[in-house]
């Protein structure tokens, strides 16, 4: 039987899903300890815990195989010279991931334990993600960036595999003309 359920609209104007399952933010108190520069972390959450980014989750019912389908809205900004970013995570278990890329100027970081990549991921761009390689986007333009991603039900989040590696040693800064972006290597 096909459920009402499993359907939502997707709204293409304001590139949103309608009826998501689910909505959560994460602001910079919640990634606080991800950013670089804590002096610059401190002095905006003593003026406002700012939204971050937003994600909107479309997600069946926890069937082997069923797929979720989520819209991620990732602000424009920086912590002193870093650019705002996903927190980044692997998955728990050996599944891979699509990110298809609406709106925005940003990167991919792509990370394993012992290599990091970094691509170009801005409106149009397509990734497909392996299971093996933690992720996160990174926005360096100025507007919102918004992306969709797919992935099973499965595959589970583990924050704690890239904490545990010593987080993303790839840093995106604004470089010092403030023109642009800079990729430093921690
Ligand atoms: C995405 C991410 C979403 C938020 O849906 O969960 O963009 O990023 P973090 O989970 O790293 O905070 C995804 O990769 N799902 O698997
Ligand atoms: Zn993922």
């Amino acid at each position: 039987m096909i459920l009402e359920k499993d359907f939502s609209f997707f709204d293409w104007e304001y590139l949103q899903l309608e009826k998501p399952t689910d909505i959560y933010v994460k602001k910079l108190s919640d990634m606080k300890e991800h950013f670089i520069d804590n002096s610059s972390v401190l002095k905006i959450l003593d003026f406002a815990d700012l939204v971050l980014y937003k994600v909107e989750k479309f997600e069946p019912e926890k069937r082997k195989g069923n797929l979720i389908f989520s819209v991620t809205s990732l602000y424009p900004g920086t912590v002193g010279r870093e650019y705002f970013f996903t927190q980044g995570h692997y998955h728990q278990n050996d599944f891979a991931e699509i990110y298809i890329c609406l709106k925005g100027k940003g990167l991919l970081l792509l990370k394993d334990k012992n290599n990091e990549q970094v691509y170009n991921f801005e409106k149009g761009s397509i990734s497909h993600i392996n299971s093996n390689f933690a992720h996160r986007v990174v926005n360096i333009g100025d507007e919102m960036l918004k992306f969709i991603s797919v992935y099973n039900v499965d595959a589970g989040f583990d924050y704690e595999k890239v904490i545990k590696e010593g987080g993303f040693s790839t840093k995106i800064v604004k470089s010092e003309n403030s023109k642009g972006y800079k990729i430093e290597t921690l």
